[in-house]
């Protein structure tokens, strides 16, 4: 890819908006792209979940697992070199649930978080602690969205119940049933009052860039957005805000957005996520441009007719290099 040109100013202060395993990637392609800038990266919480009297923060710990070259590559999720010796020892008591998959040295960091929640630490005072040994980077910061508690739970179809319907936890809708039932509604419980922290207010007003991660846009960018200060930060900001679309022709590239984008009333189409967090120029807008795969490059002209500038790039995040250049291109296209 062509090295950055003349005319685009390297950005001094980056904001990203994250979901886990593809929000990672994402991050690393932000760094390569702008190797000196600081970045604040804030991370999806709406994933946390409490199992066996453990609160887990699954895109925290994989933003940090992954800045910090202690994920499972394979997986994408969870510890390098893991052990399963407690959740052998779980199943063996027939303590339930053993399908959230639980590695030893991931439970050492829950149990670290825990602790602290008890000791009245934020859950931004305890991602910065734990990322004291994940992140070598001084210039890079990772920022739950809120201190508040949010939880995505799913409601599903359900004939067995009364109601035909019944509501579950998002990573049971995930993990456990592979987000196969038909979803009915997708509600983040608690987001109605969530506040963001003056850390995420902070960095999305003083950047001079905002990207938006090609991260889930129901359960992880979503909740992000909807969280109390976002929005209008994101409005008022004097940073170009520009989105990367996890969805390549018709389909997302990682994850289960196809099972719930529909649920929300929105396409599995990569035009149609752009239009749903929209041109900063319309009401509850974020976007100032709206970056696609080649895939998608025939909706270019729809998405621009509806009043959001749009380009088409190869975006699958092969390396952090590849990932930069399309993050590059995107910056340029608006520059
Ligand atoms: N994903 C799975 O598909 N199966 C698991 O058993 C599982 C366990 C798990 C434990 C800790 C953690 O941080 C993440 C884990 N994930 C698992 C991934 C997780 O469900 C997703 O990464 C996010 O919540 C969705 O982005």
């Amino acid at each position: 890819m062509n090295p950055p040109s003349e005319a685009t100013s390297a950005p001094s202060r980056v904001a990203v908006l994250a979901g886990g395993v593809g929000g990672s990637r994402f991050v690393r392609g932000v760094r390569a792209a702008f190797p000196t800038a600081r970045l604040d990266v804030i991370v999806n919480t709406a994933d946390d979940v409490t199992l066996h009297g453990l609160r887990i923060c699954p895109d925290i710990d994989t933003m940090l697992y992954a800045l910090g070259d202690g994920i499972d590559p394979a997986k994408g999720w969870g510890r390098a070199d893991e052990t399963w010796s407690i959740m052998d020892e779980l199943k063996t008591y027939g303590v339930e649930p053993t399908w959230f998959a639980l590695g030893d040295r991931d439970i050492a960091t829950h149990l670290v978080r825990t602790q602290l929640i008890a000791a009245g630490a934020t859950p931004t005072e305890i991602t910065t602690a734990l990322a004291t040994r994940w992140i070598a980077d001084p210039a890079l910061h990772v920022l739950p969205m809120t201190d508040d508690r949010v939880e995505t739970h799913v409601v599903i179809a359900d004939d067995r119940e009364p109601s035909g319907r019944r509501a579950v936890h998002f990573q049971e809708f995930w993990v456990r049933l592979h987000a196969e039932p038909e979803v009915l509604d997708v509600v983040q419980v608690g987001l109605d009052t969530a506040r963001a922290t003056a850390a995420v207010t902070e960095a999305l007003t003083a950047a001079d860039l905002v990207l938006i991660a090609p991260s889930n846009p129901v359960v992880s960018i979503g909740p992000i957005l909807g969280v109390g200060g976002v929005r209008p930060a994101l409005r008022a900001t004097n940073a170009r805000v520009i989105g990367f679309s996890g969805i390549l022709g018709g389909a997302p590239v990682l994850g289960m957005a196809h099972r719930l984008l529909p649920a929300i009333g929105v396409e599995v189409a990569a035009g149609a996520v752009g239009l749903h967090y929209g041109p900063r120029n319309r009401p509850g807008g974020i976007l100032d441009a709206w970056v696609m795969d080649t895939a998608d490059a025939g909706a270019v002209e729809s998405v621009r007719a509806a009043g959001l500038s749009a380009l088409a790039v190869p975006l699958l995040m092969s390396s952090p290099e590849d990932t930069a250049g399309f993050i590059r291109a995107g910056v340029e296209f608006v520059a």
